[in-house]
């Protein structure tokens, strides 16, 4: 028999890593795919993250809560410059921060912007992940870990690909190694910290982003009116209302003979439910909510 004594235990770390980068990188995907659910939506579109977002990441030895944020970008819209002070806020929240670049196609100059915020961070370590490496030729990605590494804003520089999963246990293993020594801040079980109803609203708001075009995705906003859980028929009825800015937009959602509104529908049940485990019934309106997206007071109003 061993005997255990207490410098044998293995030490614990856990902390808040802060996930931040330019627009459409891919951070929520790698949320996603570092958690193993998907609690953070995504889409081909930049500007779709658009409130802070934590998801819990278990490992052997530690516990990682990744604060999800929007793209950092310079915009004159007053909801752009809302979301990216969400975003600048949370920055200052983390143990840790994950800054996540596209490899595949680099935006210079929001990048510019997250170094410049990481030079006044600099007690805080930061991590680097190169994200899409499964679009990019080796000799470019090579280039690209020199020019960043020239920065010396990184303890380390991973090259990942959220997409494929490739690396991604690397990435993990590496923050886990900068994180303080602790015990966990959440239950085995946990998966994130934002209401289920979130999520809901936030699923259905992806599928407008993935059918609709131009502007229309920018003037969208969801609200879940009402949510009641059956649990004995293992059923939920959910109310969710679209809101846009225009009667115009509101044709365009719902569509032909309501076709769009019945896509959208039919796509964001199949993710609610796996994501509640029940079956769902979910009943779809479109609102027409003035010029929100100008309007502070009703930017809030509608959660942000
Ligand atoms: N090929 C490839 N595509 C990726 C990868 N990671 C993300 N994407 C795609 O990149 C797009 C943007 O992904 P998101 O996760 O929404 O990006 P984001 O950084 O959260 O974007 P915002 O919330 O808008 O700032 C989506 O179409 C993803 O499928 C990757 O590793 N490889
Ligand atoms: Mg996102």
């Amino acid at each position: 028999m061993t005997k255990v004594t207490e410098n044998e235990e293995q030490s614990f770390r856990s902390g808040f890593a802060v996930i931040t980068g330019a627009p459409n990188v891919g951070k929520s995907t790698l949320l996603n795919r570092m958690i193993g659910e998907k609690i953070s939506i995504t889409s081909a579109k930049p500007q779709t993250t658009r409130n802070r977002i934590a998801g819990i990441a278990h490992g052997s030895g530690f516990q990682i809560v990744f604060i999800d944020t929007p793209g950092i970008h310079d915009s004159e819209r007053i909801f752009n410059r809302r979301i990216v002070d969400v975003a600048l806020a949370a920055m200052d929240e983390g143990d840790l921060i994950l800054a996540i670049a596209d490899a595949y196609s680099p935006d210079p100059a929001s990048e510019a912007l997250i170094l410049e915020k990481l030079q006044k961070k600099a007690g805080t370590p930061a991590v680097l992940a190169l994200n899409k490496v499964d679009l990019v030729e080796k000799p470019r990605l090579l280039t690209q870990i020199d020019q960043w590494s020239k920065t010396a804003a990184f303890s380390e520089i991973v090259p990942v690909s959220a997409k494929t999963g490739i690396q991604v246990p690397t990435l993990l293993a590496a923050m886990a190694g900068l994180l303080p020594e602790g015990p966990p801040y959440y239950p085995e079980d946990a998966i994130t910290d934002v209401p289920e109803r979130f999520i809901v609203a936030e699923m259905i708001r992806e599928q407008v982003f993935a059918r609709t075009g131009e502007e229309i995705p920018y003037s969208t906003a969801v609200t879940i009116e009402s949510f009641s859980e059956e649990e004995a028929a293992g059923l939920v009825r959910i109310h969710a209302a679209i809101h846009v800015e225009r009667n115009s937009q509101k044709g365009i959602i719902i569509g032909r003979h309501g076709q769009m509104l019945k896509a959208v529908g039919t796509a964001a049940r199949a993710d609610i439910e796996h994501l509640l485990g029940a079956r769902v019934m979910l009943n779809l309106f479109v609102r027409v909510e003035k010029n929100w997206s100008k309007n502070p007071k009703a930017i809030r109003k509608l959660g942000y």
